[in-house]
């Protein structure tokens, strides 16, 4: 289940028995050797940066000197509990590094992210950042981004008329599917900034840039998942090792 590292107290407790979670925690371990001291640090949310969170807190228990920024209340809690120091974005409103993990790396490291609903803070922490480094196991890169449906985070007011500008804007660029608002636990999911997600399952999106400005000029929308010219480097880890791939 992709919600099960929120279970556990730390990442180290989950077991690794499957072995995309062994990929992620080297992806991740593999990210840290990007990180110097006295860097501001953006810190991602999801199963893959809780890994990171849990080795950046042994590397500060050994002495390194960090400021970190959480791009949820997840992760925020999680840095707390391995004494991470945070600070934010209004404090320290410029950052050298972000790591946070993705739902799908394409052509170009353009990105899907907010599967975990964090998407709007992610890319708020991300673009306060220097550079941005995405880390993920193997099964998250595709040749075409849309297998995994497209989060926007959207206001509740007016929801349906937004839903159905998103659709409007979609089928001018060719695409179909549904449009689901986002639920867990049987209620409708909140993000960590009061509003609701969309699910778009629209399939392959063939131009992810005509699509991340069609969706961001609709009044309702807070920010889509598409990450477009944010990542500078992804770490991928696969069975037969770590690749690095340069924006
Ligand atoms: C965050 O966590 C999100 O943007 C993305 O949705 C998700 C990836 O989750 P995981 O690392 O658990 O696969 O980075």
């Amino acid at each position: 289940h992709p919600d099960l590292w929120l279970l556990f107290a730390s990442p180290d407790d989950l077991p690794l028995t499957n072995d995309s979670s062994a990929l992620k925690k080297r992806a991740a371990e593999a990210a840290l050797a990007h990180v110097e001291n006295g860097m501001r640090l953006g810190l991602g949310t999801g199963s893959t940066a809780a890994f990171l969170v849990s080795g950046l807190g042994k590397r500060v228990a050994e002495g390194l000197r960090i400021v970190c920024v959480p791009t949820s209340e997840q992760t925020a809690a999680l840095a707390r509990q391995h004494n991470v120091p945070l600070t934010d974005l209004d404090r320290t409103p410029e950052l050298d590094l972000t790591i946070d993990g993705a739902d799908e790396i394409g052509p170009g490291l353009m990105l899907i992210k907010g599967g975990g609903g964090a998407h709007l803070r992610e890319k708020i922490v991300a673009s306060a950042s220097s550079r941005l480094i995405v880390i993920a196991d193997a099964s998250k890169k595709v040749a075409t981004l849309g297998a995994f449906p497209l989060p926007i985070e959207v206001v509740t007011f007016g929801l349906a008329a937004t839903e159905m500008a998103i659709r409007k804007a979609a089928q001018e660029l060719g695409l179909a599917g549904s449009l689901e608002v986002r639920s867990r636990d049987g209620q409708p999911f909140v993000t960590d900034s009061g509003n609701r997600i969309l699910d778009a399952s629209f399939g392959r999106i063939p131009d992810p840039e005509a699509l991340a400005e069609r969706l961001a000029a609709i009044p309702g929308v807070v920010e889509h998942g598409l990450f477009i010219g944010l990542a500078d480097l992804a770490i991928v880890a696969g069975e037969g090792g770590i690749e690095e791939i340069d924006a």
